[in-house]
């Protein structure tokens, strides 16, 4: 076998249509239209290979400066932000750290120096004017490969990369695979939220977006109870849970006996899933469960019993044992909290994600949020060496869509966004909250990644940044609003900033603190988050939806309009004033 792991096929100033070209047995073929690229690749010799990437590379004339682009992340918790050209940095560069990166990026390897990275979209502007010209860049789909662009130095001047990333796919003699196309749009910089709007348009409809779920109302056991959560804290915030209008009562991680035992509760939970899901829907609240369905303990059942389906960490090809795509000590394992990814590409793993769903939702839970989901995405050894990550993530999910049914709402979290439209109903879009505006940049614990930590200012940037998903591509999952006004770091003033995000966004309105803390201030103040919520949802549902009107102005835009009012905030300190519209 022929292994060309590592090789880029890249073309540069290609020109006209349907050309094909060569590299020893790879070919690719393009055809380059006004409004896009459509291409594919093959393979022409007698021997597999292995395919990284392949990529088309524009050079870059004239742009007088600064460029800014506009970064989609690679999954929720990625941050999505504007990056300058030749002042920002890719966080890869500043760290080094490969298993990091491989939950942040679609290629876990570091970026070129100087080079700034969007995935599945970007959009382009040269100066700072709101008339300046703008491009916007887009992958129709992401179900079959990453897209990533790259905007670097290169030659005399800028290169833009579009890259195909197969993530050393393995494609056999004859073969052949069609690449997504990318689409390619102009306007003034002040017009990018409408561009990506229209890019998310055609994506959605392409990738058969499911854009229907209700708008949705609820509560999260996670950003106060944590790890720690218990029956007791579940049965205590229920009965208190009359006076709000939670349709989904959602518990989060902490009630699992152990990662990748899903059907087992822990000591903390006296009752079976079953008994857990019927005293919440006693309650008159829709049972929701947390799982995160690709990762395994090393010292649960399911991996003592089936070793072989945890992929493999190769190192220069070589097995050196189960692959480790997430570390959290707080979940013990055995392993120093290490965890292993399972292969999603074996037929056992995707059966048995598929009972695991299967079971969930016939114990009563018709809920599911779905995280650390970038975990198949990891570089390693897989039983079908032939699947991209992005289609190893996809088949994890429609495991899950399959054994779920569907009539399930699936929630993606840790999510390859671009891997599961037409498969969840939603997709949180954020980082995490915490009872904490912003971070100090001594608080970094990765270098390069403060963006990524827990923050309210992080759940904002995303909340604006990614509006144009919302209802396009799935329902948008901002995270959690904050109404404790004890025991948090959070001033009222950027509490209530972060609310009226969330309301004005149309997304998910849901509350995570313990009931009993909070007084009619709280209440109103969620009332009035359900109120624009679903004003701003309904307008979404008819083609509208919330915009960031400032998106390309700033590396941290701070104003969301939408139906329902217009947030104008400081994204530095929280501060904000909202002008309401009239109730429609
Ligand atoms: C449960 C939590 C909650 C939360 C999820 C996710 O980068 N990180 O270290 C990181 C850790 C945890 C995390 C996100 C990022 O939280 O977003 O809502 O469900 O898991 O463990």
């Amino acid at each position: 076998m022929t292994d060309a792991a590592g090789s880029r096929v890249e073309v540069s100033d290609l020109e006209g249509t349907g050309r094909a070209f060569g590299l020893g047995p790879v070919e690719v073929t393009m055809e380059l239209h006004d409004t896009g690229i459509e291409w594919s690749v093959a393979n022409r010799g007698d021997a597999t290979v292995s395919i990284r990437s392949v990529a088309l590379v524009y050079a870059v004339a004239g742009a007088r400066g600064p460029v800014r682009m506009f970064r989609n992340g690679y999954q929720s918790w990625s941050p999505s932000t504007v990056g300058v050209l030749g002042v920002d940095v890719d966080p890869s560069v500043r760290a080094g750290f490969p298993f990091l990166q491989a939950v942040h990026h679609a290629d876990q390897r570091r970026a070129r120096p100087g080079e700034l990275r969007s995935e599945w979209v970007a959009v382009l502007a040269d100066g700072w004017g709101a008339d300046d010209a703008a491009v916007l860049l887009g992958f129709e789909g992401g179900s079959d490969h990453d897209g990533t662009f790259r905007l670097g130095p290169g030659g005399d001047g800028i290169e833009v990369r579009v890259e195909a990333y197969l993530g050393d796919a393995e494609l056999g003699p004859g073969g052949k695979r069609s690449l997504h196309p990318v689409m390619i749009a102009d306007g003034p910089a002040v017009g990018a939220s409408v561009m990506l709007e229209q890019w998310a348009d055609r994506a959605g409809k392409v990738g058969g977006a499911r854009v229907g779920a209700p708008f949705q109302i609820g509560w999260c056991s996670w950003y106060q109870y944590f790890h720690d959560v218990s029956e007791t804290d579940i049965a205590a915030n229920l009965a208190l849970a009359d006076r709000w209008p939670f349709e989904v009562f959602q518990v989060d991680d902490g009630y699992q006996r152990a990662i990748g035992d899903w059907l087992e509760t822990g000591d903390r939970f006296p009752s079976d899933l079953a008994g857990l899901a019927a005293s919440i829907s006693a309650a008159g609240r829709t049972p929701g469960l947390w799982l995160a369905p690709f990762l395994v303990a090393p010292d649960s059942a399911v991996a003592r019993r089936h070793p072989d389906w945890i992929a493999r960490h190769l190192v220069d090809g070589v097995d050196t044992g189960p692959l480790r795509t997430w570390w959290n000590p707080a979940w013990g394992g055995g392993e120093d909290g290490f965890m292993y990814g399972l292969d999603t590409t074996h037929p056992e793993v995707v059966a048995h994600l598929e009972s695991v769903a299967t079971a969930v939702v016939d114990a009563g839970f018709p809920y599911l949020k779905l995280d650390f989901t970038f975990s198949p995405s990891v570089d390693g050894g897989y039983h079908d060496p032939t699947l991209t990550p992005a289609e190893r993530v996809r088949a994890g999910f429609a495991a899950i869509r399959r054994g779920a049914g569907d009539d399930a709402f699936l929630l993606g979290c840790g999510v390859p966004l671009a891997n599961v439209v037409g498969l969840v109903d939603a997709n949180r879009i954020g980082p995490d909250v915490a009872p904490v505006w912003s971070l100090d940049p001594a608080d970094e614990m990765v270098a390069g990644y403060l963006g990524i930590q827990p923050a309210t200012a992080h759940a904002f940037t995303n909340t604006l940044t990614r509006s144009f998903m919302h209802r396009r591509l799935w329902v948008n999952d901002p995270d959690c609003v904050m109404l404790r006004t004890e025991d948090t770091g959070l001033t009222q003033a950027a509490a209530r900033t972060w609310a009226h995000a969330v309301g004005v966004s149309g997304g998910m309105a849901l509350v995570s603190d313990d009931l009993s803390s909070l007084g009619p201030d709280a209440h109103a103040l969620f009332d009035e988050v359900v109120a624009l919520g679903r004003h701003a949802d309904a307008d979404a549902r008819d083609g509208g939806g919330a915009r960031c009107p400032d998106l390309l102005e700033h590396p941290a835009p701070g104003r969301l309009g939408s139906a329902a009012g217009d947030l104008d905030a400081d994204p530095l300190t929280g501060a904000s004033h909202l002008t309401t519209a009239s109730p429609g």
